[in-house]
Parts: structure tokens; sequence; C-alpha cells
């Protein structure tokens, strides 16, 4: 059976459990980091040297990196659905993949760390306004790609799908400021009576707010 570290509040943990939901896998999911601790552990050190989560074991491979993880459950179980078989549309996904890491994700961690992970009495309300800016335009263009198709590959849900719409349930439920973006919010409609997406993704996450200490 599949094993995960990591606690389901982490956005690059539901990647990992939203693949193994798409995939139907069975799966023991392990409460790690955050209000958890023990990510100093040497039995997690020993299997991420970062000592970050989300961390997966699957008979005789360990991988870490939320991504490589997805990639990798992607090309051991979801060979036609979410693995696509041509080397094409899996350079597609890659793209998309690697924009999701370097540019959607990147910007919108910062406004969700400066926003809900800061007081509200430390805001710098300049750098959130650029952050809410940098995540709109980030999102306007994701909402042309999918003016034209239901996926980031094409007319199929694949691993390239799941770092970019993982960061919507946070993006669409946040109190900011938001452009036009139909195609998004279409697809998050969809994805929210998707039940893998539902069960792992929307996750609540107050747990993570900030506040002063009293
Ligand atoms: N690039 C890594 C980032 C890993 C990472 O930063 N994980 C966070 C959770 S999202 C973590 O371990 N934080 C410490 C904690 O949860 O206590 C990935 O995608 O897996």
């Amino acid at each position: 059976m599949l094993k995960i570290w990591g606690r389901a509040s982490s956005i690059n943990v539901q990647k990992v459990m939203w693949a193994i939901g798409e995939l139907d896998l069975e799966y023991e999911r392990i409460d790690v980091g955050g209000k958890f601790g023990g990510l100093d552990s040497p039995d997690i050190k020993a299997r991420n040297p970062h000592g970050l989560i989300p961390i997966l074991e699957d008979n005789s491979a360990t991988v870490w990196e939320s991504h490589a993880i997805v990639r990798y459950l992607a090309a051991q179980y979801g060979d036609g659905s979410l693995w696509p078989s041509n080397p094409a549309p899996r350079a597609t996904a890659d793209m998309w993949m690697e924009w999701a890491q370097t540019v959607l994700q990147h910007d919108f961690i910062q406004l969700f760390w400066n926003l809900y992970r800061t007081p509200v009495e430390h805001h710098d309300h300049a750098l959130l306004a650029k952050l809410t800016k940098a995540c709109g335009e980030n999102f306007t263009q994701l909402d042309k790609v999918l003016g034209k198709q239901a996926f980031i590959t094409g007319d199929q849900l694949t691993y390239g799908d799941i770092p970019i719409a993982t960061q919507f349930y946070r993006y669409f439920t946040l109190e900011i400021e938001r452009p036009a973006i139909p195609n998004v919010e279409a697809w998050y409609a969809r994805l929210r009576e998707n039940a893998a997406y539902a069960e792992h993704v929307m996750v609540p996450y107050e747990e993570l707010r900030a506040r002063l200490a009293p």
C-alpha cells in the first residue's frame, strides 16, 4: 500500500492526494508537519533529507517533491489516463507543471503567506497589491488557454493539470480581488463536482491563519 507523509492542509500534499484519489489507489497518510511537527525526526530525514512534506513510499521507491510524486504516480498507475501515452502531451503537461511551480504557485504562495499567514496588523498593503496583481495576470494567462480546451493538455485530465488546479480552492475562497477568468471559474466549478478534488483539495485552511500572540 502507498504511504504518504504530510498534513492534509499542505497544498503540496494535496496535489499528491488528489492524484491518488483520481487513480483510486489504496493509501495510508501519516500526519506530519505544521501543528503535528515531526519533520526533524530521523525517520523523516532518512526519507527526505530536506525534512519537507510530501513524501511518498511505494514498495522500494521513496519520492519527495510534490511534482515528482505526481509524475511518478501517473507514470506507474495512470497509463492512458493521468499519464498520456504520447510524449507530446506529456511535454505539454511538463511545461505547465514547471510554470505552476515557478510562476503560478510561486506568486500565489507569497500572496497566501503575506495575506493569510501574516497577522492583519502586519500586512504590507503595497506588497499585497503587487502580489494580487501578479496572481491575477497569471490566472488570466491560464484563462486564455482554457478558452480553447477543457484541460491543460487538451480534452483529458492529466498529471499536468494537478499542480495548477490545486491552487484554485484557495485562490477562489480567499478575500482577494480577482480578474474576470470565466474559463478558470468554469473549470473550478466542474472540479467541485469531482470527488477526489473535493476530498483532498477543498480542505479548510483556517488552522493556517496567523494571529498576533495574545
Ligand atoms: N517544492 C516542494 C516544497 C515542499 C514544502 O515546502 N513543503 C511544506 C508544506 S507545503 C513543508 O514541508 N512545510 C513544513 C511544515 O509543513 O511544517 C514540494 O513541492 O514538495
